[in-house]
């Protein structure tokens, strides 16, 4: 499968071909790893950094999540995940568990496209599904950090022996537009984690818009999303008692720095999370700790920050059921299955774009 090159700078393409053994040429000729950002200079161009300078500039503060994900933002981002206080991944990885393999039978062979793959660990469930069903297997991970794709790539090729892998480091929207027909008779875009809570409602809006237009009807858009839940619950998972969400959260302000040589000093800023009820969600800032002004050099421009001030990091939406799949609805996904666990923690939707 190909995707259209561009020239500029979203146009980078690499492939993988060393001095290696059979074995390995193997694993080689099953992964293709193309680039549509570059990871080394595509944020420090001043058009993608201005989201930067223009949530530091308005108060209230804000940054865009992504710059969490540096390869030691997604190190810790998979520590979270394995916090006992962190019930969101156990919780969806149970649901994968169960259903699996109802998710195979229903979509039938299909190429697995996903947005944010990460580790992609509860994508290990669903290939072993459609591997014990007999489909070809096919997984099409987008991440921005080249780092944790290739290398989860290489453990799954290793892993599963007819597996083929087109990974893309891209953002969710350039990989959206970029898509190209699926290879096997259908494709399914999986979007799980509840990672579309951190999206505000203008966004998740223009997200689902997307995921129509990257898919042909009768193709599957697969979410997985954190429910509303008590309170304390919500609080507790994301104020971890290890500190490895505040470490999260702190590292955000090291990536800039790395990125926009920058002279933020962590330890004169602290992590802040809490549930906004009216809102139904977890805001999570950084917390100024005195009165202090920090330079991005590359961007040439200095923040000043009094003391207490705050800089919202995240939003994680909490969502409710019945609302979420009217609004899949309107936008042409129409569900057709939907599992939660046991407590109702956590829902997995299965949608189909249907003819609009
Ligand atoms: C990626 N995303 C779904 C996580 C969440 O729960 O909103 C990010 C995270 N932030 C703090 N802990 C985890």
């Amino acid at each position: 499968m190909q995707f259209p090159k561009s020239s500029g700078s979203t146009g980078f393409s690499q492939s993988k071909i060393g001095d290696r053994s059979s074995s390995q040429y193997a694993l080689e000729d099953r992964l293709q790893i193309e680039y549509l950002i570059d990871p080394v200079n595509a944020q420090t161009d001043l058009e993608s950094a201005q989201d930067v300078i223009e949530g530091l500039s308005k108060t209230p503060k804000s940054l865009p999540p992504r710059y969490f994900y540096d390869d030691h933002g997604s190190q810790l981002f998979e520590q979270i995940c394995d916090l006992p206080e962190y019930y969101l991944t156990r919780t969806e990885a149970a649901i994968f568990q169960e259903y699996a393999g109802a998710i195979a039978q229903l979509t039938g062979a299909c190429e697995i496209v996903e947005l944010g793959s990460g580790s992609s660990s509860k994508t290990r469930l669903l290939l072993d599904a459609y591997q014990q069903q007999g489909y070809p297997l096919r997984y099409l991970p987008i991440d921005v950090s080249a780092g944790i794709l290739e290398s989860s790539a290489r453990t799954l090729l290793t892993d599963y022996s007819s597996l083929k892998i087109h990974g893309l480091v891209s953002t969710y929207e350039l990989a959206l537009e970029r898509l190209s027909p699926a290879p096997l008779p259908t494709r399914m875009i999986c979007f799980i984690g509840s990672t579309l809570g951190n999206l505000n409602s203008q966004e998740c809006d223009v997200f689902f818009s997307q995921v129509t237009q990257a898919l042909q009807t009768g193709e599957y858009f697969l979410l997985g999303i954190d429910l509303q839940k008590p309170k304390e619950l919500l609080e507790a998972a994301y104020n971890d008692s290890q500190g490895v969400t505040a470490a999260f959260n702190l590292n955000m302000l090291s990536h800039l720095n790395q990125q926009f040589d920058g002279n933020f000093d962590l330890t004169q800023f602290e992590h802040w999370s809490f549930y906004n009820e009216s809102l139904q969600q977890i805001e999570m800032h950084l917390r100024s700790l005195k009165a202090q002004i920090v330079e991005l050099r590359d961007l040439g421009v200095a923040i000043a920050f009094q003391s207490g001030e705050t800089i919202l990091s995240e939003i994680s939406r909490k969502f409710n059921l019945a609302q979420i799949q009217q609004e899949l609805e309107s936008k042409g996904l129409q569900p057709i299955q939907t599992w939660t666990d046991p407590n109702q923690w956590f829902g997995l939707l299965l949608c189909q774009r249907c003819n609009s």
